[in-house]
């Protein structure tokens, strides 16, 4: 009996403790409640960690590899660093002499002659006059050159060639200021204006011009008035965008006289030093485009004078130039001349005859397409590319 007892009393102990044994473990295992503010950080951290690991996993587990999307590096504009304007004529003088030697060695082989009678002295005017450099011009030329030849009693080659390039810088008109007026002043920029027929050269020349400014160390905007078409800005647009130039540019078919005058609205509230403004091409018998040309001047010149209205001539048009120029003169104030495509030409004593007809200075030229092909004109180096002679020898 007392067995009975034991084993009933080892039983119920037993069933106690079982039943202990599962109630406590319950107990502990009961989640506690979540604190509201652990959740929020939580998520705060989610955030600011990204995607949680298991995305990861999960993305691995179906065996596709999923890359990281790659960087895509946005290039800097590369600015071009133009060529710095000192001394181009001279480096450019190989293109002006290439078309020149024919003119050059015509003459100074002319000049060589063990006689200087009538017909060499015709002979040497005929290859001036075919050079463009004008009948006026070419008479005066050869009289001084034949009267110093004869007072001096000059007979070597040598010293012919010497007297003539003297007498050719002369008809170039050394002293006439050739310098560009681009720099500020009274606290605004100076204002350039870009004129000329049509295919001159106008647009490549302001872009050159830019370049030039900029390798100075100068700021420069655009102005694109020449609204015909789209393409003229966008060609402006891309000269200026490679040397970090600001475009302003109207819808097609704008006011060219608006777009201009914002232009240099902008060149003033921006404080650049120079504002380019390129026009459209015209004929200088389109009277209707030629008041628009005077137009685009008075309406630019509400902000204050243009300093610089430049005419672009393109010298493979020979004496055809000089009666556009005289037109362009008379509408719009011209101070300055940019003689282009002068490596296309045997034709270089145009020069001459437009300083000579129009009074105004060849300020520039133009010697190939290139983005640095423009020159400051010098009539000394110029000549000496001309008749193909080593500066040495004139300043002998
Ligand atoms: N060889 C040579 N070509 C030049 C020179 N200057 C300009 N050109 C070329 O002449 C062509 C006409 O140049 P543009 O600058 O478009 O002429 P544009 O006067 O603006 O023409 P429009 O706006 O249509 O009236 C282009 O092919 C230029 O590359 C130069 O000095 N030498
Ligand atoms: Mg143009």
């Amino acid at each position: 009996m007392t067995d009975y007892l034991l084993i009933a009393l080892v039983l119920l102990g037993v069933l106690v403790l079982g039943a202990l044994g599962l109630v406590v473990p319950r107990l502990r295992r009961r989640p506690e409640p979540p604190l509201p503010t652990t959740e929020v950080d939580t998520r705060a951290e989610e955030d600011l960690a990204g995607p949680p690991v298991e995305a990861a996993e999960s993305d691995l587990s179906t065996g596709v590899l999923v890359e990281a999307p790659p960087v895509v590096e946005v290039p800097a504009p590369v600015l071009e660093i133009p060529e710095p304007t000192a001394g181009r004529l001279v480096r450019l003088r190989t293109r002006l002499s290439r078309s020149q030697t024919v003119f050059g060695k015509g003459l100074l082989g002319l000049l060589s002659r063990e006689h200087l009678d009538e017909d060499t002295w015709e002979e040497i005017e005929d290859s001036l006059i075919t050079a463009d450099v004008g009948v006026d011009a070419t008479r005066e030329i050869v009289d001084r050159l034949r009267e110093r030849t004869r007072v001096l009693g000059t007979r070597t080659a040598g010293e012919l060639q010497v007297l003539l390039a003297a007498e050719l810088v002369n008809a170039l008109d050394p002293t006439l200021d050739r310098s560009l007026r681009t720099a500020r002043k009274d606290g605004v920029p100076a204002v350039l204006m870009v004129v000329g027929v049509n295919g001159a050269g106008k647009t490549t020349t302001c872009g050159k011009i830019a370049r030039v400014l900029v390798a100075d160390g100068r700021s420069v905007l655009l102005g694109a008035a020449d609204t015909f078409r789209a393409a003229a800005a966008d060609q402006l647009e891309t000269w200026g965008s490679r040397v970090g130039a600001e475009t302003v540019r109207g819808p097609e078919a704008a006011d060219p006289a608006s777009v201009a005058f914002d232009a240099v609205r902008r060149g003033i509230d921006s404080g650049v030093d120079t504002v380019l403004i390129d026009t459209a091409g015209r004929l200088q018998n389109k009277v209707g485009l030629m008041d628009e040309l005077g137009k685009v001047k008075r309406v630019v010149e509400k902000h204050g004078p243009i300093d610089e209205t430049i005419l672009i001539l393109d010298a493979t048009t020979g004496q055809n130039g000089l009666e556009q120029a005289r037109v362009f003169t008379e509408v719009v104030n011209v101070t300055g001349v940019v003689l282009t495509k002068l490596d296309g030409t045997a034709k270089g004593g145009i020069v001459i005859a437009v300083q000579r007809k129009l009074g105004i200075p060849v300020k520039l030229v133009g010697l190939g397409e290139g983005p640095d092909d423009l020159a400051p004109f010098d009539p000394a180096q110029f000549v000496d590319a001309l008749l193909g002679t080593e500066p040495a020898a004139r300043d002998a």
